[in-house]
């Protein structure tokens, strides 16, 4: 790409990804990671010497009109399907603008993506690239009248092996099982996974940890802003259905999402924001 006036030389540069797809590379001292305006999708995030933290799908499209799969999905404004308009909303499929770049005094680099055309809102999305990853989804509503809209991080997960994690955090939680159909409460042991998964855990804030022992970490996932947690593995079927998505990979990824969707979707006065942050760290499973 030519010079790009936001560009931060050795920290943050854009240029041609996937698919000709606008892609910035940021280069933090702790970290890289790596997104596209498209979605204003963060597809990669990687601790100096650790394996990735996000996982991003072999077969995934990087086309326009089509979601990225893997990474960091910006779901706005609505969350699963409705009828005659795309699934999880139009954020993930747009082509965001970047309107500012920083090197924060933590030698963190942070930058601000701006949803254009708003109509009513304003939306932007701050992403922190350093020890940890920090996300910031600001959705300000600019009209006369209260919006009603669902938001979520739906973060996709790089794990060793879906039978060998576990995901504490939700304990005592009610979630409504959308592969069972049925509504239930967490029980106090860690959650594991013996087939597909797909739950949306209400009312809650709580931090949520992935335990790898196939890595030799565990993930930190706190939010704020934030009253449901997803948490989705396709398996096997559902992998074999989904052509942006290979039949093997439902083992190396976790889903474990943030937002506030259904029951939890967000009515915002004229005027007021929300903020939805969550906040991705990892250390060592042994210290
Ligand atoms: O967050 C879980 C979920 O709602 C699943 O039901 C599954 O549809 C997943 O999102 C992926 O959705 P997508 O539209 O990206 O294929």
């Amino acid at each position: 790409m030519n010079d790009h006036p936001l560009e931060i030389p050795g920290h943050l540069t854009l240029t041609a990804g996937e698919g000709g797809l606008p892609k910035i590379l940021v280069e933090s001292a702790f970290s890289r990671a790596e997104i596209y305006l498209h979605g204003a999708h963060v597809t990669q995030f990687q601790k100096h010497g650790e394996p990735p933290l996000l996982f991003m799908s072999a077969a995934s499209e990087f086309a326009a009109g089509k979601p990225i799969r893997g990474g960091v999905p910006v779901i706005f404004p609505w969350f699963g399907g409705r009828d005659g308009h795309p699934a999880h909303g139009f954020a993930r499929t747009t082509e965001w603008e970047l309107v500012s770049t920083a090197i924060l005094p933590s030698q963190a680099v942070q930058l601000i993506l701006r949803l254009p055309d708003p109509d009513g809102y304003e939306v932007d999305f701050v992403v922190t690239v350093g020890d940890q990853l920090s996300m910031e989804l600001r959705v300000t509503n600019t009209s006369e009248q209260p919006f009603t809209f669902e938001n979520c991080l739906h973060t996709y997960f790089h794990i060793s092996s879906i039978s060998d994690i576990s995901i504490t955090g939700l304990s005592n939680t009610q979630y409504h099982d959308k592969v069972a159909d049925l509504v239930a409460t967490e029980g106090h042991e860690p959650i594991r996974f013996q087939g597909e998964m797909d739950r949306v855990y209400f009312n809650t804030t709580a931090t949520t940890e992935i335990a790898d022992p196939g890595f030799g970490r565990k993930i930190c996932i706190a939010k704020s802003g934030s009253q449901s947690t997803v948490v989705w593995n396709p398996w096997i079927a559902k992998s074999i259905r989904m052509p942006d998505f290979g039949d093997e990979e439902f083992v190396g990824m976790v889903c474990v999402e943030s937002g506030n969707v259904a029951d939890d979707q967000i009515t915002l006065p004229p005027g007021d924001r929300a903020v939805l942050a969550v906040n991705l760290s990892s250390e060592s499973l042994f210290i």
